[in-house]
């Protein structure tokens, strides 16, 4: 059955889709709206880079990463019609995302104990950590519609039963609103701002992270607990963290500790803000600064402050960065090291290892995001490809540099060891976020399963009945969904409250060298918030190193 409704969010989310000019229905199919003429004209296209695998299955979950990092600006986008923007810049984090994504599925179809019979599979999406791939993403997911162009969802192939997405806060927020009109269920895995507990603006929205409250107050005891008075603030230009921050003051502030100074950093790259920003950090006396933010917002910002060689400042970190291979690199140690921060719960995901070493590109020839990581982890470009090697555009847009190009002349030998390879995409030692990306995917079979397990009476208007699981509405699932889903995955005790929030506890993690000069991050202490009302801290002193010439425990007076 095919319904209208999606032509006209195509039209209020500007420009992705056939709008018919006469505004009428156009048919059953909406295939082949291009060929009527009058009908329907062309506004733009999908254009999603991901993955897509829904053979044989009988459900398929959605799923929003940053694949990328980011989009490539076009100067001028009026002179030709708008297309969908390309992306760049590779992300093996996020890619490693996806990964466990994909696992977590091939492990669900594995088992007999849930979903028996069932083949799920899966549509994974690059937000590219941008907005607009991401709205264009969930509009993909609601109408059916992948990288070609009509409007209909349709009765075909397997139903999209849940999204499991998308990354950042800023994002997910977007794509909650879209498809939270639909009742459509989501589960976040990463996204921890602390506004998308609120039920009334995203009824669908779950999450495997805590929300952002919970990190807050954990970083408003820290500094009681040490007895910082003045503390600086910076947060990333976005709804983790102005709300991080905010949250965090609200909880600190009192009679004794007082915000220093607070500052942002840009979302778009401007030297100037960053220089300001340094300028304010260099001549504050608080020695305790709080950064929220992403590890990708946040880098511009640690390359200046190496420039200017600012040190002897205790950072805490949120935990978006605590731990990224991005920010935590030896050249970063001067200004960096000692810095405390909070991460979620680390786990562990058998066979996740096997899994993400089982690529080459030349196991499948379409396969662009594993040919793009090859050329990107090896530095050489893959024989006979199409696929464009990490080139950066950012300098174009400035107006000044020309495009730099990093391709590479060497041709990739398919030889390459990835053993070799000291990449954060093989690195399973500090699965946090993937770990989540895991516990979501289970959060949707799960609720697929209680749908699955109703017989007889059920929930549903009119008289009790149920939903089949071989044809139920997306506000189906979520029924099962939101009524507090409790599952156990890896050993785990998985409970999802009435706001779609967890509590799971946080590692105090402090930055320190190890003997071979990397950084490690030692665990020195925990904190818990099982609701809202108690909340455990534990910090054990001796072990923290202090970045400081007495290497002591600073005061921020
Ligand atoms: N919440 C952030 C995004 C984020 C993230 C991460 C991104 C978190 N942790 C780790 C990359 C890696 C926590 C948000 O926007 O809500």
């Amino acid at each position: 059955v095919c319904t209208k409704l999606w032509v006209v969010i195509g039209l209020l989310l500007h420009g992705l889709e056939y709008a018919p000019t006469r505004g009428e229905d156009d048919g059953e199919d909406g295939e082949d709206a291009e060929g009527e003429e009058g009908e329907c004209r062309l506004l733009g296209k999908f254009d999603l880079r991901g993955y897509v695998n829904a053979e044989n299955a009988m459900h398929v979950i959605g799923g929003m990463f940053p694949i990328h990092f980011r989009t490539i600006l076009e100067e001028d986008p009026t002179s030709t019609p708008p297309m969908s923007p390309q992306c760049e810049g590779f992300n093996f984090r996020g890619y490693r995302w996806v990964k466990a994504m994909i696992h977590a599925i091939n492990d669900i179809n594995k088992r007999d104990d849930i979903l028996q019979d069932i083949k799920l599979g899966y549509q994974i999406y690059d937000t590219c950590f941008t907005m607009s791939k991401t709205v264009e993403n969930s509009l993909a997911f609601l109408t059916g519609q992948n990288e070609t162009t009509p409007v209909f969802r349709c009765s075909s192939g397997a139903p999209l039963a849940a999204v499991v997405g998308a990354g950042g806060s800023t994002l997910s927020i977007a794509s909650s609103r879209i498809l939270g009109l639909y009742y459509f269920p989501q589960v976040g895995y990463a996204s921890s701002s602390l506004l998308l507990s609120d039920k009334y603006q995203f009824p669908t929205y779950l999450r495997t992270i805590p929300s952002d409250q919970v990190q807050s107050q954990g970083m408003a005891d820290l500094v009681h607990h040490f007895g910082w008075r003045w503390i600086g603030t910076i947060a990333a230009d976005d709804d983790y963290g102005k709300y991080g921050v905010k949250a965090f003051k609200e909880k600190v502030e009192n009679a004794y500790t007082c915000i220093a100074f607070s500052e942002t950093i840009p979302k778009i790259y401007s030297r100037t803000k960053l220089l300001s920003v340094v300028d304010i950090v260099s001549k504050t006396n608080a020695t305790v600064i709080v950064v929220y933010s992403s590890d990708i917002d946040f880098q511009p910002l640690m390359d200046e402050l190496i420039i200017s060689n600012i040190t002897a400042k205790t950072w805490i970190a949120s935990e978006a960065w605590v731990t990224s291979a991005l920010i935590a690199r030896p050249e970063y140690f001067p200004v960096l090291g000692g810095t405390i921060g909070f991460a979620v719960k680390r786990g562990e995901i058998p066979g996740l290892k096997e899994f993400l070493q089982d690529i080459h590109p030349s196991k499948d020839p379409d396969d662009d995001l594993a040919i793009e990581f090859w050329q990107t982890a090896f530095n050489c470009t893959w024989p006979n490809s199409s696929v464009s090697y990490n080139t950066d555009n950012r300098k174009n847009v400035t107006g000044h540099e020309n495009i730099t190009d990093f391709s590479s002349d060497q041709l990739c030998t398919g030889e390459e060891k990835l053993e070799d390879l000291n990449n954060t995409y093989l690195d399973v030692s500090q699965l946090r976020i993937t770990y989540n990306v895991y516990k979501a995917v289970f959060a949707v079979a799960y609720g697929l399963d209680q749908l699955r397990l109703c017989h007889g009476k059920g929930p549903f208007e009119p008289d009790g009945t149920c939903a089949s699981i071989d044809d139920f509405e997306p506000w189906q699932l979520m029924y099962y969904m939101k009524n507090r889903m409790q599952f156990d995955v890896l050993g785990e005790h998985v409970n999802i409250n009435d706001k779609g929030d967890v509590y799971t506890p946080y590692d105090i993690l402090n930055w320190q060298r190890n003997e071979s000069d990397e950084i490690a991050f030692v665990k020195v202490g925990t904190f818990d918030m099982p609701n809202d009302d108690n909340r455990e801290f534990h910090i054990y002193n001796e072990s923290i190193f202090w970045n400081n010439p007495a290497a002591s425990r600073p005061r921020s007076a």
